[in-house]
């Protein structure tokens, strides 16, 4: 009998479909199990073989719990709303929604040949109005509790795609989609009060079972800055009060005695607060040049600029008058934007000192070694500050000077975050329409819950318009309605959602697909929640940091009954192309999985990309070694044909260690190692002459999650009727984890001095150590120098005394 992957694998998909083994029940005695990817756009290139490889390891995953007593739930949906959908669809002039079903069943197609065990029945598509009611109902439920919420605030404008971005969609200044420069805009926005859960979201991270660096990547994005507002009073040269205040941001309160200058941003309101009549021309140039550049230019610009505003404030600390400037170092969206210049430990602050000639004084004693150019911002001994503080480390310092200035009302404490509030507004096509209704009496009004969805309706011209509005708003059929509250004529929002909504929160709805009352009842969440392992190799902030503050709210309003919606994060390395670079159709490198399935089999192609490295390195693709598993799998074939009656015993502590080392690999996401422990057995298999029924049987099952077709295939032939994939999942005889005892000879000099009884998989040096301490071998070595020693394992243990 020949091994035929084309015949095989066909006959047990088709099987495993028919027979709904792998459909999930929701009312099961069983614990749960649930394994989900982070489910994929598609996009009308279709899959190439770097896209399964964290579905392959899912799919492992989730066959192995499954054989471990899990009721397991392992799905599959489309997050098919988006700019990228969109721009595929019209640079290819077809509709979205046609692109997109077309895009569905390409996916699926390739997906089918790969022989993965999800339960079809659950799959979802985030642009189906049957799902995308929810992600509505669900802005709605924000809208009420004022977490949603309208703006007219500049925001990231890309004007190729032609529509406002979040925060969380550039890369740097330009858009992540397309590479353009944003700008800034100001046009009438919905934003979501995502700040509001910055803390919590900060705290939970300490709860998850994540990549550090993915923890640490949250973090940073959220950015919280624990630091103080300090008041400076206005003054003239001569001391005398303007009138009014600043506030400064500054997390360094020690270092308040040097500061010899305040820097405003150029679009803070305390501009008009100080500059003084002379001043006037050059403080409204110096504000234009700023507003035309970019807050990243402005921010990693190695050329300081500023100007004068004719203004003192007066330190309150140690009343020294300083001058105030404009700089466009300084950002006005962040704290107060205005900043104390502290150029003795602030690197910024020195250039710009240097620039105009300003003093700098110091007040912490730079270490030995820290050589006159480096700005010293670390610990050390306060001075230059009074008795009563010099001396003192400089954070206690600076602790000291602010309980000083707080209680003469000079200092409060303040909290700063990097993360803003989402604009959550798209002007394009193809997302979510979001369901408010603007009406001229009662403002903006959510569309009734009753009244969901509001149907994306269909337009002549999709195309994007730089006027800020989306497609929509030329659909007046559509936009004219009537307001809910007050009944008089009314228009729609015509923006739509991001393309992040749907995936916000599309975790939950597998857990409850089809149903049409609410977005997850409360019994199968309870269930289901949370996502027991996520798998993903990108978004290591935007997706996560959103579906973290979307379930926090949901929380919030009792729809999920856990704080965080993914319990488990393993994040992949990605595949590379053979040449080494990313593969992609501009290259010419994509290698599509059905070519590879169609040569060598889908259970080889499982097993090569399980076996390629270690599951979160990236690694290049190799024809070459997809063979070394093909060849593997022919060989696990042919062992069939070597059973035999009995035991083979001498393979019986490895196949027992091989089923302990697999099973904590398989969960550990460990899978390439799994894959060489089996390897290794094989090959100890192959030199026996027969092996027994059950230890093949055995083999199969720790295999099959990898290669589940051939062991299905190879399993019915011993006589099963019930498939590998449910079968009880081995567990190792701990009594045979360890080989038995062996007594070996010691010899020196070519005669037998003793014997020691060790393992045969005792190493060389613990050999001959135990050999060593036998008083009767030691007696022998005692007579002169060793020269030579040799450990045959299982056999003898030899040394030539001199
Ligand atoms: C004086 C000082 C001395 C500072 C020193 C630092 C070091 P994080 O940790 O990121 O919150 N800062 C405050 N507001 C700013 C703004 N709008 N634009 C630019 N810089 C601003 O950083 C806080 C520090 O960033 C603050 O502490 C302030 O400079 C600066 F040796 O105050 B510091």
């Amino acid at each position: 009998m020949s091994y035929d992957h084309k015949e095989i694998e066909e006959k047990w998909q088709k099987r495993w479909s028919e027979s709904q083994v792998f459909r999930t029940l929701d009312n099961s005695d069983k614990p749960k199990s649930y394994v989900l990817d982070m489910f994929p756009y598609p996009s009308g290139e279709g899959l190439h073989v770097g896209h399964p490889k964290g579905y392959i390891a899912t799919d492992v995953y989730s066959r192995f719990k499954r054989m471990n007593g899990y009721n397991v739930l392992h799905p599959m949906g489309w997050d098919a709303f988006g700019l990228p959908a969109e721009n595929y669809a019209l640079k290819n002039k077809v509709h979205p929604r046609v692109a997109v079903e077309k895009n569905i069943a390409t996916f699926k197609e390739q997906l089918s040949h790969i022989g993965f065990d999800y339960d079809w029945s659950r799959e979802i598509n985030t642009t189906d109005p049957k799902f995308y009611i929810w992600t509505q109902w669900i802005f709605l439920q924000m809208f009420k509790k004022g977490l949603a919420y309208q703006s007219n605030e500049p925001i990231n404008w890309c004007p190729s795609c032609m529509t406002g971005l979040a925060n969380e969609d550039l890369d740097g200044n330009v858009c992540e989609r397309c590479g353009t420069e944003v700008v800034k805009k100001s046009l009438p926005q919905w934003v979501l009060k995502i700040t509001q859960y910055a803390d919590r979201m900060l705290s939970d991270l300490d709860t998850l079972q994540w990549p550090d660096y993915i923890k640490e990547a949250q973090r940073n994005w959220i950015g919280k800055s624990e630091g103080v507002e300090i008041i400076w009073e206005i003054v003239t040269k001569e001391g005398s009060s303007m009138g009014s205040t600043i506030s400064t941001f500054t997390t360094r309160t020690d270092t308040i005695p040097g500061v010899t200058f305040l820097v405003l941003a150029p679009e803070s309101d305390y501009v008009q607060k100080t500059v003084v009549p002379g001043q006037r021309e050059s403080i409204d140039a110096y504000v234009a040049k700023t507003l035309s550049k970019t807050e990243i230019e402005r921010q990693t610009s190695k050329e300081k600029s500023g100007t004068f505003t004719g203004s003192y404030a007066k330190n309150p600390f140690t009343e020294a008058i300083v001058p105030i400037y404009l700089a466009d170092y300084v950002l006005a969206g962040y704290g107060t934007g205005a900043v104390m210049g502290m150029p003795g430990h602030d690197a910024r602050d020195r250039e710009f000192a240097t620039l105009f000639n300003l003093p700098t004084l110091f007040t912490t004693n730079i270490p030995e070694g820290i050589t006159d150019k480096d700005i010293y911002s670390g610990e050390g001994k306060q001075i230059n500050t009074g008795e009563e503080y010099d001396g003192l480390l400089n954070i206690e310092a600076g602790e000291k000077i602010f309980a000083h200035l707080k209680e003469k009302g000079k200092a409060h404490t303040r909290t700063l975050y990097r993360i803003q509030d989402w604009v959550f507004s798209r002007q394009r096509y193809w997302g979510e329409p979001i369901p408010i209704i603007h009406c001229p009496k009662d403002g903006a009004v959510g569309v009734p819950e009753d009244q969901l969805p509001v149907l994306l309706p269909e337009v002549e011209s999709y195309e994007p318009s730089d006027t800020g509005e989306s497609p929509l708003a030329s659909i007046d059929s559509w936009v004219q309605t009537t307001c809910p509250q007050c009944g008089g004529p009314a228009k729609r929002e015509t923006n739509t959602m991001p393309q992040w909504a749907g995936s916000s929160w599309y975790y939950l709805r597998f857990m409850d697909t089809h149903n049409d009352q609410s977005a997850v009842s409360a019994q199968l969440e309870k269930y289901w929640g949370p996502v027991d392992v996520y798998v993903g190799g990108d978004h290591a902030v935007r997706h996560l940091i959103y579906a973290r503050f979307w379930h926090k709210f949901l929380f919030d309003i009792g729809l999920v009954s856990t704080q965080e919606p993914f319990a488990r994060l393993e994040f992949l390395g990605f595949i590379l192309a053979e040449d080494g670079r990313k593969m992609s159709k501009r290259y010419g490198n994509v290698i599509n999985p059905n070519d590879v399935i169609a040569k060598y089999g889908a259970d080889a192609f499982r097993v090569y990309e399980m076996f390629m490295g270690p599951f979160e390195n990236t690694v290049a693709w190799s024809t070459a070694s997809i063979e070394g598993t093909t060849r593997f799998i022919e060989r696990v074939w042919k062992l069939a044909e070597r059973l035999g009656e009995s035991d083979a015993d001498a393979v019986e502590t490895l196949l027992n260690q091989t089923i302990k080392k697999v099973s904590n690999d398989i969960e550990s996401f460990k899978f390439n190692t799994a894959v060489s422990h089996l390897m290794i057995l094989m090959n100890a298999f192959e030199k026996k002459e027969s092996i027994s029924t059950r230890q093949y049987e055995l083999f199969l099952q720790l295999l099959s999650p990898f290669a589940p077709h051939v062991t299905d295939e190879l399993w019915e032939r011993l006589g099963k009727t019930d498939s590998v994939h449910v079968s009880k999942w081995p567990s190792p005889d701990e009594n045979k984890l360890q080989a038995p005892l062996v007594s070996i000879g010691v010899q020196v000099n070519g005669k037998v001095r003793g014997t020691v009884t060790l393992s045969p998989e005792a190493t060389k040096e613990e050999a001959l150590a135990l050999a060593k301490t036998d008083p009767g071998i030691a007696r022998w070595l005692e007579q002169g120098r060793v020269e030579k020693e040799v450990y045959v394992p299982g056999r003898i243990i030899s040394f030539v005394v001199i």
